[in-house]
């Protein structure tokens, strides 16, 4: 029943930011890519490895003056991996604490997803993908998302060597995606969906040209080398927007979905930061992923605000000056003085401007100096934060486990109807 939205709206309500003025609209109506970097962590940013940059190009990215950029920017993601990191992105609704949302309810479920918003306020969608179109049932949550494109494999003319791992190499797919963005009606909205930088790290001889970390722990040195190699797909992409000039109507983001090295490898991790052992406030601080935004005439720079996947939709949002008015996000737009900087995990860690709590350890976030007596007073700031982190999360599961949209009519925007939708290729 549309009540059991209420109590919802009420906790969203109480945790509510007013969105940063100096960001609001300065980018209306402009293209947005969205760039999935798969597996791809914060640590390499600014990395070398034998005296070479690990991401040369999106270093730069990183430094631009007109790239937004986050230092303390973190992945949320539980089982679901890479759907989790999309269900947040295009939601602000968290994955669910078991299994991929997008698999189970991204076929029935009412979302009010990114995609559809945009949609509706004349921009033309389309997620790319290179490899088969059922992965994490993107086939079916798309529809429901509202994409109007949706370009996996099929889509593709692919010739002997182009794929690897997960699928088509980074380099070909993005460059192969072209092809399709130049046809759609702007202003669009593309999502690409990287993949060569996923495990195990495959990789052919002639990709290579930087070597192995030396760790010893095969399952992590290649990381290195696809980390690398999705760099330079970049760097391509980048030169291919300047030489069409879509570089000065777009707006870039970028994020890194999710870890790729887990916390299995404490000795490999310890190595490669170059630390002696590996605490709990080290693997938290690991969950930092990539996330940019760049866009000609942006006011970058490094903010250093604490926030994650889920607070993506509402600081893009702000940024193209799209009112989200009656939805129900669990994010916050990150660039807003009143930010809560509350990053929520799946299995209820966290970090916070002040506490970080991970693998049920509690630490200072700004020393990572570990909490072992609490003071009283102490206790209460921690509580109020994990009564924070619970609700968002609780919350959010009500939604999808109860598929609640379904009963929010907003005035400004008009339910999804999958059956719009149509992915095939004619005569596939
Ligand atoms: C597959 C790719 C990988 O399409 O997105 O998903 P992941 O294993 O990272 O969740
Ligand atoms: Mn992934």
């Amino acid at each position: 029943k549309s009540s059991q939205l209420k109590p919802i709206r009420k906790f969203l309500n109480e945790n509510k930011v007013s969105p940063d003025i100096q960001y609001k609209g300065v980018e209306k109506g402009k293209n947005v890519f969205v760039i999935h970097l798969e597996s791809l962590q914060q640590f390499v940013i600014d990395k070398k490895w034998q005296g070479k940059e690990i991401t040369p190009n999106l270093n730069k990215l990183y430094h631009d003056k007109n790239t937004l950029s986050f230092d303390n920017f973190f992945n949320q993601v539980g089982q679901g991996k890479t759907a989790d990191a999309e269900m947040m992105l295009e939601n602000s609704l968290y994955g669910l604490p078991e299994g991929a949302a997008m698999v189970t309810d991204g076929t029935t479920n009412t979302f009010q997803a990114a995609p559809a918003i945009l949609g509706q306020k004349g921009y033309t969608t389309a997620a790319f993908h290179g490899d088969v179109p059922s992965f994490w049932n993107r086939d079916n949550a798309y529809k429901s998302f509202g994409y109007d494109y949706y370009f996996s494999k099929q889509y593709y003319d692919i010739k002997p060597g182009y794929v690897s791992g997960y699928g088509m190499k980074d380099k070909i797919f993005l460059r192969d995606s072209m092809q399709y963005i130049e046809q759609l009606p702007q202003p669009f909205y593309a999502k690409l969906i990287t993949v060569s930088n996923h495990y195990p790290y495959l990789i052919s001889k002639e990709n290579t040209s930087i070597k192995p970390w030396d760790t010893g722990d095969s399952t992590v040195d290649p990381y290195v080398q696809t980390a690398h190699y999705l760099d330079q797909s970049i760097g391509e992409l980048m030169q291919y927007l300047k030489k069409t000039g879509l570089d000065k109507k777009s707006v870039l983001m970028l994020y890194g979905d999710h870890y790729g090295i887990s916390n299995n490898h404490k000795p490999a991790i310890a190595k490669i930061l170059g630390i002696k052992g590996v605490t709990n406030y080290n693997l938290a601080m690991f969950q930092k992923v990539p996330f940019m935004i760049h866009a000609p005439g942006l006011k970058g720079g490094i903010n250093h605000n604490y926030g994650g996947e889920i607070d993506v939709m509402p600081t893009l949002m702000n940024i193209l000056g799209v009112k989200t008015k009656g939805t129900f996000e669990f994010g916050q737009d990150m660039t807003a003085k009143d930010f809560n900087q509350i990053v929520a995990f799946r299995d209820g860690g966290f970090v916070s401007k002040k506490y970080t709590k991970y693998g049920g350890d509690l630490y200072y976030t700004a020393t990572g100096e570990q909490i072992t007596d609490e003071t009283e007073a102490q206790k209460k700031e921690i509580a109020k934060i994990q009564d924070y982190v619970n609700n968002s999360l609780t919350n959010s599961d009500k939604i999808i486990n109860g598929d609640l949209l379904r009963f929010s009519d907003l005035d400004w925007f008009k339910k999804v109807n999958k059956a719009d939708y149509d992915y095939k290729k004619a005569n596939a």
